[in-house]
């Protein structure tokens, strides 16, 4: 199946695997290809439960389109961050969690996209920075929102004021990514991982997609409160009662030994 000319979208059962697919200029995001990532996210079939994004070739993504950047004035600069906000926003609270698989440059709006996902699984090919600091610029795609929650603020400061580039273990130990996996596995583990969270009930995807960031943010009062409101709503769905009841049976797998 394809999304457009420069996504490739393939459904493999519940499993949406969407791949940036201009190889050829390194998945560098065109306009174009920041509003097919968009229409990609908002339109996947109801059947899908959680899906991988992957980028062709060596490099997961080569950041904005540089031979896109015009001088804009303004207002036409707000309009296309939010554009790329709008896209990037359609990843972290589209329908289901993304799984990340991660290789080669995840740099500037590449890493921006990626750190939209839920999960990151880079495999020691995987290479992170924000270039924008080099280009006179800055980032627009909710880089510095969503980038200091993953590794602190003091560390993307450093990337943009002096380009400094985080290999693969550096990178994974300091949170861009949950999982390290060695060259060209990052596409079958991520893979794997989705199997496995497409397993789990829907309210609690959800729940950890919708509610836990916003919690997360929340004043601790009000944290426990939404907390609260959240787990009797997951707990009230048939299906969690089911699975509570497989385990008091012995239907279900123990921890750590599934
Ligand atoms: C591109 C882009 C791009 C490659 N825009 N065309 N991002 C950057 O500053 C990163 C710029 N890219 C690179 O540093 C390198 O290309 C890579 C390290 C990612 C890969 O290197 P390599 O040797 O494998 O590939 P290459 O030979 O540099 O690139 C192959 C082609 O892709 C070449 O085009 P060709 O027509 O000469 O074959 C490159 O020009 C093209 N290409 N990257 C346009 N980014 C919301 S705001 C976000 C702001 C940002 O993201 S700023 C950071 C931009």
């Amino acid at each position: 199946m394809t999304a457009s000319q420069d996504i490739q979208l393939e459904i493999d059962g519940d499993i949406a695997i969407v791949r940036l697919n201009r190889a050829a200029k390194r998945n560098a995001l065109s306009d174009r290809l920041v509003l097919a990532v968009r229409h990609t996210f908002e339109n996947l079939p109801d059947t899908v439960r959680a899906a991988v994004l992957d980028g062709a070739g060596e490099h997961f993504c080569a950041g904005l389109d540089l031979s896109e950047l015009k001088e804009r004035d303004a207002g036409a600069g707000l309009h296309h961050s939010r554009m790329w906000h709008a896209a990037l926003e359609e990843v972290q609270y589209g329908p289901v969690p993304v799984v990340a698989a991660l290789h080669g440059a995840v740099v500037g709006g590449g890493l921006e996209l990626a750190a939209a996902c839920h999960i990151r699984v880079a495999d020691t090919t995987t290479f992170y920075a924000l270039p924008e600091g080099a280009r006179g610029i800055f980032v627009g795609g909710g880089g510095a929102v969503r980038i200091p929650r993953l590794i602190g603020a003091a560390r993307m400061a450093d990337m943009m004021l002096t380009g400094r580039v985080y290999q693969a273990e550096e990178g994974e130990r300091a949170g861009f990514a949950q999982y390290l996996v060695p060259a060209g596995e990052a596409f079958t583990r991520a893979v794997a991982i989705a199997r496995r969270v497409a397993e789990n009930a829907p309210l609690t995807n959800y729940a950890l997609m919708h509610a836990l960031p916003r919690i997360a943010e929340q004043p601790a009062d009000q944290g426990f409160l939404t907390e609260a409101l959240m787990a009797a709503i997951a707990q009230s769905a048939p299906e969690a009662k089911q699975r509570v009841r497989d385990f008091l049976e012995g239907r279900a797998a123990k921890v750590g030994k599934s």
